[in-house]
């Protein structure tokens, strides 16, 4: 058996991660030619695009060096809303091979699409991926992610197909199958959602499934925030290796950025991906290490080129370079976005705050719901917790405890009295990919 840190260094000498290694200078040469031709491409396929550099009384032969994407207009997610289902395309329908959809949670969905060539670039970023987390042919990788208009579980397919591992695709639900197939088969790699996976070692645990004694070695964890303490508590309940994975419809998919084997941030595959972090009140762009929002552009996306996308999820760039030696930058695990802040009685609190502080105190699971009430014209936010089994058969004081260092937490990291409810395990509904955490069922 090879040792792990053989096993790394073979990944990262796998020839789809030579990218990962260009020096600076020839990356930041490549990205500006590349984003002068999509900026081109742009003006001259997208009304949209066209009149707003028009507005501005810019042209794309205006865009001379990097600095310069910062005269270019940002997009925003209305955007795609507004010109549905087709008006962002830039290649004519007869070369589109792919539609994907994402829904949101209002209005029209958005559509996104790709060329022949579009895919295949996707394809090798997902390759990049998979390699820079230790997978290689050989490898038995489960992808759990939705199949269908969800980007995940295509996207993921054709990675692991293209770097010669065996795809198992199980797409989503069913957890009990996918338990029997992962034990069956000797799946060693599995492509979900965090919370998906927290519910398969539950599951695994009730079926009498050892996922310590399975060859299941590594997952590919994405699509939804979590957090290191979830990676904690995963690792430490399976013998996996848990690495992050990001990525959104609007740019690729997933594959847009991927942890290393250092797991000190996420690498943007940046040939492809131009990064940028903005103050998201002004737009103001942010220097390396402050946290912001992550602007990304597309510098060769075809079927739907994307300048100076707002993506409205809160990260920052990491200075210095990472010690695994690729020289892609790295930005910091997404544990929000600017969208998503509840305002509660004038406070604003972030779901992945109330997560932090659960996850911090002993006795409890993973499992939280956050429900949004209106009581005589007050908001009003209860926090339902999913407690340990042996808790619920301890005395009585001993859960009165854990309410009360909980209902501490929150307050303290949130500012405000919300209320605590404990409840059994397995009574929060499980997610099937990406997790519900907040039910608001406040009318206006
Ligand atoms: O979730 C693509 C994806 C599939 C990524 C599988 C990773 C794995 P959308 O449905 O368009 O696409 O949702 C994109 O999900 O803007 C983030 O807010 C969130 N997100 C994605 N990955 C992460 C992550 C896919 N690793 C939106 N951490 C993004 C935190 C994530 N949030």
């Amino acid at each position: 058996m090879m040792s792990s840190v053989l096993e790394s260094s073979v990944a990262d000498c796998h020839p789809a991660n030579a990218p990962d290694y260009m020096p600076v200078a020839q990356l930041r040469e490549l990205q500006l030619q590349r984003l002068q031709t999509v900026v081109a491409r742009a003006w001259h396929q997208v009304e949209l695009f066209r009149s707003r550099m028009d507005e501005r009384g810019l042209a794309p032969q205006e865009i001379r060096s990097l600095e310069d994407i910062g005269k270019l207009p940002f997009t925003v997610k209305s955007d795609l809303r507004d010109t549905y289902p087709f008006g962002l395309f830039a290649s004519p329908m007869k070369d589109v091979v792919r539609l994907h959809v994402s829904s949101g949670t209002t209005g029209k969905p958005i559509v996104v699409a790709y060329t022949k060539e579009d895919v295949d670039v996707w394809t090798s970023v997902m390759v990049r991926c998979l390699a820079g987390c230790g997978l290689h042919h050989g490898d038995i990788v489960q992808i759990a992610y939705g199949y269908g208009l969800f980007t995940g579980g295509l996207g993921a397919h054709y990675g692991a197909e293209a770097l010669g591992a065996t795809v198992v695709p199980t797409s989503g639900g069913n957890a009990d199958r996918q338990i029997m197939l992962m034990k069956d088969f000797g799946v060693t790699a599995i492509c979900c959602t965090p919370t998906y996976f927290l519910h398969l070692i539950d599951r695994a645990a009730e079926l009498g499934v050892e996922l310590k004694e399975l060859p299941l070695r590594v997952g590919v964890f994405g699509a939804e925030p979590w957090t290191d303490s979830m990676r904690r508590h995963i690792e430490g309940l399976s013998s996996i290796e848990a690495f992050d994975i990001y990525g959104l419809s609007e740019i690729i998919g997933p594959g847009v950025g991927c942890e290393c084997r250092r797991h000190q941030g996420l690498h943007i595959f940046e040939d492809h991906f131009y990064p940028e972090i903005v103050d998201p009140a002004t737009g103001e762009p942010l220097a390396d290490g402050n946290e912001g929002e992550l602007v990304l552009t597309t510098l060769s996306k075809q079927a739907m080129p994307m300048v100076r996308y707002r993506t409205r999820d809160i990260t920052m760039i990491l200075p210095g370079q990472c010690e695994c030696g690729r020289t892609l930058r790295r930005i910091g695990r997404i544990g929000r976005r600017s969208d998503d802040m509840l305002i509660i009685r004038g406070v604003n609190v972030f779901p992945s705050q109330v997560e932090a502080a659960l996850l911090e105190i002993e006795g409890t699971l993973p499992h939280y719901q956050i429900v949004l009430t209106r009581e005589q014209g007050l908001d009003e936010m209860e926090v339902q917790v999913e407690v340990t089994p042996r808790m619920f058969t301890d005395k009585i004081g001993a859960l009165q405890g854990l309410h009360d260092r909980l209902q501490g937490a929150l307050d303290h990291v949130l500012g405000i009295r919300v209320r605590v409810a404990l409840v059994e395990a397995n009574t929060i509904e499980r997610s099937q990919g990406k997790a519900r955490r907040v039910i608001d069922r406040r009318t206006s």
